[in-house]
Protein backbone atom coordinates (compact mmCIF):
# COMPACT_ATOMS: atom_id res chain seq x y z
CA UNK A 1 0.00 0.00 0.00
CA UNK A 2 1.19 3.45 -1.12
CA UNK A 3 2.60 4.86 2.44
CA UNK A 4 0.41 7.95 3.59
CA UNK A 5 2.35 11.22 3.27
CA UNK A 6 3.91 12.42 6.31
CA UNK A 7 1.49 15.45 5.94
CA UNK A 8 -1.78 13.30 6.79
CA UNK A 9 0.01 10.84 9.10
CA UNK A 10 0.26 14.39 11.75
CA UNK A 11 -3.27 14.97 11.06
CA UNK A 12 -4.18 11.57 11.49
CA UNK A 13 -2.17 11.75 14.70
CA UNK A 14 -4.09 14.97 15.60
CA UNK A 15 -7.02 13.20 15.45
CA UNK A 16 -6.19 9.85 17.41
CA UNK A 17 -4.29 11.76 20.14
CA UNK A 18 -7.72 14.35 20.82
CA UNK A 19 -9.80 10.39 20.77
CA UNK A 20 -7.70 8.55 22.80
CA UNK A 21 -7.32 11.75 25.53
CA UNK A 22 -10.95 12.16 25.61
CA UNK A 23 -11.46 8.30 25.90
CA UNK A 24 -8.71 8.36 28.70
CA UNK A 25 -10.56 11.12 30.23
CA UNK A 26 -13.59 8.99 30.18
CA UNK A 27 -11.67 6.17 31.66
CA UNK A 28 -9.63 8.05 34.83
CA UNK A 29 -6.42 6.85 32.56
CA UNK A 30 -5.01 10.09 33.26
CA UNK A 31 -2.09 9.33 35.46
CA UNK A 32 -1.35 6.60 32.80
CA UNK A 33 -1.86 8.96 29.81
CA UNK A 34 0.62 11.42 31.54
CA UNK A 35 3.36 9.19 33.07
CA UNK A 36 3.35 6.45 30.11
CA UNK A 37 2.44 8.92 26.96
CA UNK A 38 2.91 12.71 27.49
CA UNK A 39 6.92 12.09 27.85
CA UNK A 40 7.07 11.09 24.14
CA UNK A 41 5.38 14.73 23.45
CA UNK A 42 8.23 15.89 25.13
CA UNK A 43 10.95 14.09 23.28
CA UNK A 44 9.76 15.17 20.13
CA UNK A 45 9.37 18.75 21.55
CA UNK A 46 12.95 18.51 23.33
CA UNK A 47 14.55 17.01 19.48
CA UNK A 48 12.68 20.21 17.97
CA UNK A 49 14.52 22.83 20.35
CA UNK A 50 17.85 20.58 20.00
CA UNK A 51 18.01 21.39 16.47
CA UNK A 52 17.68 24.89 16.27
CA UNK A 53 20.64 26.59 17.45
CA UNK A 54 22.56 23.94 14.70
CA UNK A 55 19.68 25.26 12.06
CA UNK A 56 20.38 28.49 12.90
CA UNK A 57 24.34 28.68 12.65
CA UNK A 58 24.44 26.40 9.22
CA UNK A 59 21.59 28.02 7.64
CA UNK A 60 22.50 31.22 8.31
CA UNK A 61 26.24 31.07 7.67
CA UNK A 62 25.43 29.35 4.39
CA UNK A 63 22.74 32.51 3.50
CA UNK A 64 25.39 35.34 4.36
CA UNK A 65 28.17 33.43 2.51
CA UNK A 66 25.73 32.91 -0.22
CA UNK A 67 25.24 36.77 -0.53
CA UNK A 68 28.54 36.97 -1.67
CA UNK A 69 27.43 35.86 -5.07
CA UNK A 70 23.80 37.35 -4.94
CA UNK A 71 24.99 41.38 -4.35
CA UNK A 72 27.80 40.84 -6.94
CA UNK A 73 25.65 39.02 -9.28
CA UNK A 74 23.70 42.22 -10.74
CA UNK A 75 21.74 44.96 -8.84
CA UNK A 76 18.58 42.35 -9.08
CA UNK A 77 20.60 41.17 -5.93
CA UNK A 78 20.14 44.20 -3.63
CA UNK A 79 16.94 45.12 -4.79
CA UNK A 80 15.41 41.44 -4.43
CA UNK A 81 17.13 40.95 -0.82
CA UNK A 82 15.90 44.67 0.05
CA UNK A 83 12.04 43.93 -1.12
CA UNK A 84 12.65 40.35 0.73
CA UNK A 85 13.17 41.87 4.16
CA UNK A 86 10.42 45.03 3.37
CA UNK A 87 7.60 42.03 3.03
CA UNK A 88 8.70 40.28 6.24
CA UNK A 89 8.93 43.05 8.19
CA UNK A 90 5.65 43.80 7.32
CA UNK A 91 4.68 40.44 7.95
CA UNK A 92 6.34 40.12 11.39
CA UNK A 93 4.39 43.59 12.16
CA UNK A 94 0.98 42.70 11.01
CA UNK A 95 1.28 39.58 13.08
CA UNK A 96 1.85 41.51 16.27
CA UNK A 97 -0.91 43.88 16.03
CA UNK A 98 -3.18 41.16 15.42
CA UNK A 99 -1.86 39.45 18.52
CA UNK A 100 -1.83 42.68 20.64
CA UNK A 101 -5.47 43.50 19.26
CA UNK A 102 -7.14 40.08 20.19
CA UNK A 103 -4.92 38.67 23.30
CA UNK A 104 -5.88 35.53 22.61
CA UNK A 105 -4.10 34.25 25.30
CA UNK A 106 -5.80 36.28 27.56
CA UNK A 107 -8.83 34.12 27.50
CA UNK A 108 -6.85 31.80 29.92
CA UNK A 109 -7.96 32.19 33.47
CA UNK A 110 -5.71 32.61 36.48
CA UNK A 111 -6.10 28.80 37.98
CA UNK A 112 -5.62 27.47 34.13
CA UNK A 113 -2.51 29.74 33.81
CA UNK A 114 -1.42 28.92 37.28
CA UNK A 115 -1.73 25.16 35.81
CA UNK A 116 -0.09 25.90 32.65
CA UNK A 117 3.14 27.41 34.79
CA UNK A 118 3.45 23.80 36.65
CA UNK A 119 2.71 22.09 33.41
CA UNK A 120 5.06 23.72 30.61
CA UNK A 121 6.00 26.70 32.46
CA UNK A 122 9.66 24.89 33.23
CA UNK A 123 11.61 27.46 33.99
CA UNK A 124 8.93 30.25 33.10
CA UNK A 125 9.35 32.31 36.58
CA UNK A 126 12.63 32.84 35.93
CA UNK A 127 12.14 34.18 33.03
CA UNK A 128 9.27 36.37 34.21
CA UNK A 129 11.63 37.81 36.86
CA UNK A 130 14.16 38.34 34.14
CA UNK A 131 12.26 40.73 31.78
CA UNK A 132 10.73 42.40 34.63
CA UNK A 133 14.08 43.21 35.80
CA UNK A 134 15.45 44.05 32.35
CA UNK A 135 12.33 46.88 32.66
CA UNK A 136 14.50 49.00 34.90
CA UNK A 137 17.58 48.73 32.92
CA UNK A 138 19.24 51.23 30.64
CA UNK A 139 17.51 52.02 27.00
CA UNK A 140 20.06 50.59 25.12
CA UNK A 141 20.59 47.60 27.33
CA UNK A 142 18.92 45.42 24.45
CA UNK A 143 21.66 46.47 22.18
CA UNK A 144 24.54 45.77 24.75
CA UNK A 145 23.09 42.01 25.01
CA UNK A 146 23.17 41.37 21.42
CA UNK A 147 26.82 41.13 21.57
CA UNK A 148 28.11 38.42 23.50
CA UNK A 149 31.62 38.45 25.50
CA UNK A 150 31.84 34.64 25.20
CA UNK A 151 30.26 32.50 22.09
CA UNK A 152 30.50 29.29 23.87
CA UNK A 153 28.19 30.98 26.87
CA UNK A 154 25.77 32.21 24.46
CA UNK A 155 24.97 28.65 22.27
CA UNK A 156 24.58 27.03 25.59
CA UNK A 157 21.44 29.11 26.28
CA UNK A 158 18.31 29.50 23.71
CA UNK A 159 17.75 32.42 25.71
CA UNK A 160 21.05 34.52 24.07
CA UNK A 161 20.10 34.03 20.39
CA UNK A 162 20.37 37.12 19.41
CA UNK A 163 24.14 36.79 20.25
CA UNK A 164 24.36 33.81 18.68
CA UNK A 165 22.97 35.03 15.46
CA UNK A 166 25.13 38.50 16.09
CA UNK A 167 28.34 36.03 16.19
CA UNK A 168 27.39 33.98 12.84
CA UNK A 169 26.27 36.80 10.82
CA UNK A 170 29.69 38.87 11.70
CA UNK A 171 31.46 35.15 11.05
CA UNK A 172 29.68 35.12 7.82
CA UNK A 173 30.50 38.91 6.43
CA UNK A 174 34.16 37.80 7.66
CA UNK A 175 33.73 34.30 5.11
CA UNK A 176 33.01 36.94 2.48
CA UNK A 177 36.00 39.67 2.99
CA UNK A 178 38.44 36.80 3.26
CA UNK A 179 40.50 35.62 0.02
CA UNK A 180 38.00 32.97 -2.42
CA UNK A 181 40.75 30.08 -2.15
CA UNK A 182 40.77 30.28 1.99
CA UNK A 183 36.70 30.51 2.59
CA UNK A 184 35.88 27.48 0.03
CA UNK A 185 36.44 24.82 2.54
CA UNK A 186 35.21 26.83 5.38
CA UNK A 187 31.84 27.90 3.07
CA UNK A 188 31.77 23.87 1.84
CA UNK A 189 31.33 22.64 5.47
CA UNK A 190 28.94 24.78 6.17
CA UNK A 191 26.67 23.55 3.06
CA UNK A 192 27.52 20.22 4.17
CA UNK A 193 26.45 20.72 7.63
CA UNK A 194 23.72 22.73 6.35
CA UNK A 195 22.48 19.48 4.76
CA UNK A 196 22.85 17.16 7.92
CA UNK A 197 20.88 19.74 10.03
CA UNK A 198 18.22 19.39 7.14
CA UNK A 199 18.25 15.55 7.10
CA UNK A 200 17.64 15.58 11.09
CA UNK A 201 15.33 17.68 10.51
CA UNK A 202 13.21 15.16 8.11
CA UNK A 203 14.22 12.34 10.53
CA UNK A 204 12.67 14.60 13.64
CA UNK A 205 9.36 14.49 11.35
CA UNK A 206 9.03 11.21 10.97
CA UNK A 207 8.34 11.41 14.85
CA UNK A 208 6.10 14.21 14.30
CA UNK A 209 2.89 11.85 14.05
CA UNK A 210 3.41 10.05 17.49
CA UNK A 211 4.92 13.42 18.93
CA UNK A 212 1.58 15.31 18.35
CA UNK A 213 -0.42 12.24 19.06
CA UNK A 214 0.91 12.44 22.87
CA UNK A 215 1.01 15.98 23.21
CA UNK A 216 -2.83 16.34 22.27
CA UNK A 217 -3.94 13.62 24.61
CA UNK A 218 -1.50 15.01 27.27
CA UNK A 219 -3.30 18.31 26.53
CA UNK A 220 -6.81 17.12 26.79
CA UNK A 221 -6.33 14.90 29.46
CA UNK A 222 -4.60 17.39 31.55
CA UNK A 223 -6.24 20.52 30.94
CA UNK A 224 -9.58 20.20 28.49
CA UNK A 225 -10.79 23.18 30.29
CA UNK A 226 -12.75 25.50 28.26
CA UNK A 227 -10.89 28.60 28.38
CA UNK A 228 -7.39 27.05 27.14
CA UNK A 229 -9.19 25.69 24.26
CA UNK A 230 -10.58 29.19 23.36
CA UNK A 231 -7.38 30.24 23.83
CA UNK A 232 -6.32 27.76 20.89
CA UNK A 233 -8.69 28.90 18.80
CA UNK A 234 -8.13 32.34 19.12
CA UNK A 235 -4.51 32.10 18.55
CA UNK A 236 -5.26 30.01 15.52
CA UNK A 237 -7.07 32.62 14.07
CA UNK A 238 -5.33 35.38 14.85
CA UNK A 239 -2.30 33.22 12.50
CA UNK A 240 -5.17 32.92 9.90
CA UNK A 241 -6.34 36.35 9.72
CA UNK A 242 -2.87 37.51 9.54
CA UNK A 243 -1.71 35.19 6.66
CA UNK A 244 -5.08 35.90 4.97
CA UNK A 245 -4.58 39.77 4.84
CA UNK A 246 -1.18 38.75 3.45
CA UNK A 247 -2.55 36.44 0.67
CA UNK A 248 -5.65 38.57 -0.06
CA UNK A 249 -4.78 41.84 0.56
CA UNK A 250 -1.58 42.68 0.97
CA UNK A 251 0.08 41.01 -2.29
CA UNK A 252 -2.11 41.44 -4.67
CA UNK A 253 -2.25 45.32 -3.63
CA UNK A 254 1.66 45.42 -4.49
CA UNK A 255 1.16 43.47 -7.71
CA UNK A 256 -1.28 45.82 -8.46
CA UNK A 257 0.32 49.06 -7.46
CA UNK A 258 3.87 48.10 -9.04
CA UNK A 259 3.17 45.94 -11.93
CA UNK A 260 -0.82 47.15 -12.90
CA UNK A 261 -1.47 43.34 -13.53
CA UNK A 262 -5.16 42.98 -12.29
CA UNK A 263 -6.37 40.67 -8.98
CA UNK A 264 -7.52 37.26 -10.87
CA UNK A 265 -4.45 37.76 -13.26
CA UNK A 266 -2.55 37.21 -10.00
CA UNK A 267 -4.19 34.04 -8.65
CA UNK A 268 -5.20 32.40 -11.66
CA UNK A 269 -1.53 32.32 -12.38
CA UNK A 270 -0.44 31.63 -8.80
CA UNK A 271 -3.42 29.66 -7.27
CA UNK A 272 -1.88 25.91 -7.93
CA UNK A 273 1.45 27.02 -6.69
CA UNK A 274 -0.74 27.72 -3.75
CA UNK A 275 -2.41 24.42 -3.29
CA UNK A 276 0.52 22.39 -3.77
CA UNK A 277 2.02 24.68 -0.47
CA UNK A 278 -0.81 23.64 1.29
CA UNK A 279 -1.34 20.26 0.44
CA UNK A 280 2.62 19.64 0.83
CA UNK A 281 3.72 22.24 3.79
CA UNK A 282 6.74 22.62 2.07
CA UNK A 283 8.25 26.01 0.02
CA UNK A 284 11.17 23.83 -1.45
CA UNK A 285 8.90 20.88 -2.59
CA UNK A 286 6.84 23.73 -4.30
CA UNK A 287 9.66 25.93 -5.64
CA UNK A 288 9.55 23.81 -9.24
CA UNK A 289 5.76 24.71 -9.70
CA UNK A 290 6.48 28.06 -8.39
CA UNK A 291 8.69 28.83 -11.13
CA UNK A 292 6.71 27.00 -13.69
CA UNK A 293 3.62 29.42 -12.82
CA UNK A 294 5.55 32.72 -12.32
CA UNK A 295 7.16 32.14 -15.38
CA UNK A 296 4.56 30.65 -17.81
CA UNK A 297 1.32 32.44 -16.49
CA UNK A 298 2.93 35.58 -14.56
CA UNK A 299 4.99 36.36 -17.46
CA UNK A 300 8.47 36.69 -15.22
CA UNK A 301 11.18 36.24 -17.29
CA UNK A 302 13.52 33.15 -16.83
CA UNK A 303 16.17 34.90 -16.01
CA UNK A 304 14.51 36.71 -13.11
CA UNK A 305 12.55 33.38 -11.73
CA UNK A 306 16.17 31.32 -11.74
CA UNK A 307 17.28 33.83 -9.07
CA UNK A 308 14.54 34.96 -7.10
CA UNK A 309 12.59 32.05 -6.59
CA UNK A 310 15.12 29.72 -4.90
CA UNK A 311 16.49 32.34 -2.73
CA UNK A 312 13.10 33.49 -2.08
CA UNK A 313 11.95 30.06 -1.33
CA UNK A 314 15.49 29.82 1.12
CA UNK A 315 15.35 33.51 3.12
CA UNK A 316 11.70 34.70 2.45
CA UNK A 317 8.73 33.20 4.29
CA UNK A 318 6.38 35.89 5.22
CA UNK A 319 3.78 33.57 5.99
CA UNK A 320 6.51 31.94 9.19
CA UNK A 321 7.86 35.25 10.00
CA UNK A 322 3.78 36.52 10.92
CA UNK A 323 2.95 33.24 12.85
CA UNK A 324 6.60 33.35 15.24
CA UNK A 325 5.03 36.99 16.22
CA UNK A 326 2.00 35.75 16.52
CA UNK A 327 3.00 32.21 18.73
CA UNK A 328 5.48 33.84 20.55
CA UNK A 329 2.70 36.72 21.95
CA UNK A 330 0.60 34.37 22.66
CA UNK A 331 2.59 32.34 24.94
CA UNK A 332 4.18 35.37 26.57
CA UNK A 333 0.25 36.02 27.32
CA UNK A 334 -0.87 32.44 28.21
CA UNK A 335 1.98 32.41 30.99
CA UNK A 336 1.03 36.16 31.99
CA UNK A 337 3.82 37.91 30.85
CA UNK A 338 2.88 40.79 29.33
CA UNK A 339 6.21 41.84 26.80
CA UNK A 340 7.32 45.02 26.85
CA UNK A 341 7.70 47.44 23.68
CA UNK A 342 11.35 46.72 23.32
CA UNK A 343 10.67 42.82 23.52
CA UNK A 344 7.99 43.34 21.21
CA UNK A 345 10.65 45.36 18.76
CA UNK A 346 12.75 42.49 19.77
CA UNK A 347 10.68 39.67 18.17
CA UNK A 348 10.51 41.94 14.87
CA UNK A 349 14.07 41.45 14.55
CA UNK A 350 14.74 37.29 15.66
CA UNK A 351 11.16 36.20 13.40
CA UNK A 352 12.93 38.07 10.75
CA UNK A 353 16.00 36.41 11.28
CA UNK A 354 14.39 33.40 11.95
CA UNK A 355 12.38 33.47 9.36
CA UNK A 356 15.80 33.73 7.08
CA UNK A 357 16.99 30.52 9.00
CA UNK A 358 14.28 28.66 8.58
CA UNK A 359 14.52 25.79 6.15
CA UNK A 360 11.51 25.00 3.33
CA UNK A 361 10.52 22.06 5.05
CA UNK A 362 7.74 21.31 6.90
CA UNK A 363 7.75 22.41 10.68
CA UNK A 364 10.91 24.04 10.14
CA UNK A 365 8.91 27.40 11.25
CA UNK A 366 8.24 26.00 14.67
CA UNK A 367 11.82 24.90 15.24
CA UNK A 368 12.49 28.33 14.28
CA UNK A 369 10.48 29.59 17.28
CA UNK A 370 12.89 28.05 19.61
CA UNK A 371 14.71 30.77 18.43
CA UNK A 372 12.45 33.83 18.87
CA UNK A 373 10.83 32.80 22.68
CA UNK A 374 14.44 32.38 23.91
CA UNK A 375 15.48 36.06 22.32
CA UNK A 376 12.04 37.26 23.58
CA UNK A 377 12.49 35.25 27.57
CA UNK A 378 9.57 33.39 27.05
CA UNK A 379 9.32 29.94 28.32
CA UNK A 380 10.09 27.43 24.80
CA UNK A 381 8.40 24.84 27.02
CA UNK A 382 5.22 26.90 25.86
CA UNK A 383 5.96 25.15 22.01
CA UNK A 384 4.38 22.23 23.64
CA UNK A 385 1.17 24.24 24.06
CA UNK A 386 0.61 24.88 20.67
CA UNK A 387 2.99 21.83 18.51
CA UNK A 388 -0.45 19.90 18.82
CA UNK A 389 -2.16 22.60 16.32
CA UNK A 390 0.80 23.31 14.38
CA UNK A 391 0.61 21.83 11.18
CA UNK A 392 -2.40 23.11 9.88
CA UNK A 393 -1.37 26.33 10.39
CA UNK A 394 1.68 25.06 8.63
CA UNK A 395 -0.27 24.64 5.38
CA UNK A 396 -1.19 28.07 5.27
CA UNK A 397 1.54 29.77 6.53
CA UNK A 398 3.32 27.67 3.40
CA UNK A 399 1.08 28.85 0.82
CA UNK A 400 2.21 32.96 2.17
CA UNK A 401 5.87 31.81 1.94
CA UNK A 402 5.10 30.94 -1.82
CA UNK A 403 3.01 33.67 -2.54
CA UNK A 404 5.25 36.49 -1.12
CA UNK A 405 8.21 34.82 -3.55
CA UNK A 406 6.17 35.27 -6.14
CA UNK A 407 4.91 38.56 -5.49
CA UNK A 408 8.84 39.92 -4.96
CA UNK A 409 9.61 38.33 -8.57
CA UNK A 410 7.24 40.10 -10.24
CA UNK A 411 7.99 43.26 -8.72
CA UNK A 412 11.75 42.67 -9.50
CA UNK A 413 10.77 41.78 -12.86
CA UNK A 414 8.72 44.89 -13.69
CA UNK A 415 11.64 46.89 -12.13
CA UNK A 416 14.51 45.52 -14.54
CA UNK A 417 12.27 45.66 -17.25
CA UNK A 418 11.87 41.82 -17.81
CA UNK A 419 8.02 41.11 -16.66
CA UNK A 420 5.76 40.36 -20.01
CA UNK A 421 2.33 41.71 -21.31
CA UNK A 422 -0.80 40.08 -19.01
CA UNK A 423 -2.76 39.78 -22.19
CA UNK A 424 -0.06 37.51 -24.21
CA UNK A 425 -1.33 33.73 -23.72
CA UNK A 426 1.83 31.69 -24.72
CA UNK A 427 4.97 33.36 -23.25
CA UNK A 428 7.78 31.41 -25.90
CA UNK A 429 6.22 33.36 -28.75
CA UNK A 430 6.03 36.47 -26.73
CA UNK A 431 9.94 36.51 -26.06
CA UNK A 432 10.99 35.16 -28.74
CA UNK A 433 9.14 38.26 -31.33
CA UNK A 434 12.05 40.73 -29.09
N1 LIG B 1 6.79 24.68 6.04
C1 LIG B 1 7.71 25.82 5.87
C2 LIG B 1 7.86 26.11 4.38
O1 LIG B 1 8.13 25.19 3.65
C3 LIG B 1 7.22 27.01 6.59
C4 LIG B 1 7.21 26.78 8.09
O2 LIG B 1 7.54 25.68 8.58
O3 LIG B 1 6.88 27.75 8.78
O4 LIG B 1 7.73 27.29 3.98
Amino acid sequence: MKKLALHWQILIGMLAGVAFGLVAAQLSWNQFVIDWIKPFGTIFINSLKLIAIPLIVASLIKGVSDLQDISKLSQMGGRTIGIYIITTVVAVSLGLIVVNLFQPGGLIEESTRTELMETYGGDAAGKIADAERQKGQGPLQPLIDIVPDNIVNAATDNGNMLQVIFFVIFFGIGLILIPKDKAKPVKDFFDGLNEVILKLIDLIMLGAPYGVFALLAALVVESPSADLFAALIGYSLCVLLGLGIMVFIFYPTLVRIFTGRSYSFFFKGISPAQLLAFSTSSSAATLPVTMERVQEHLGVEEEVTSFVLPIGATINMDGTSLYQAVAAVFIAQAFGMDLTLGAQLGIIVTATLASIGSAAVPGAGMVMLVIVLGQAGIPEAGLALIFAIDRPLDMCRTVVNVTGDATVSMLVAKSVGKLGDPEVKDWDDYYQKE
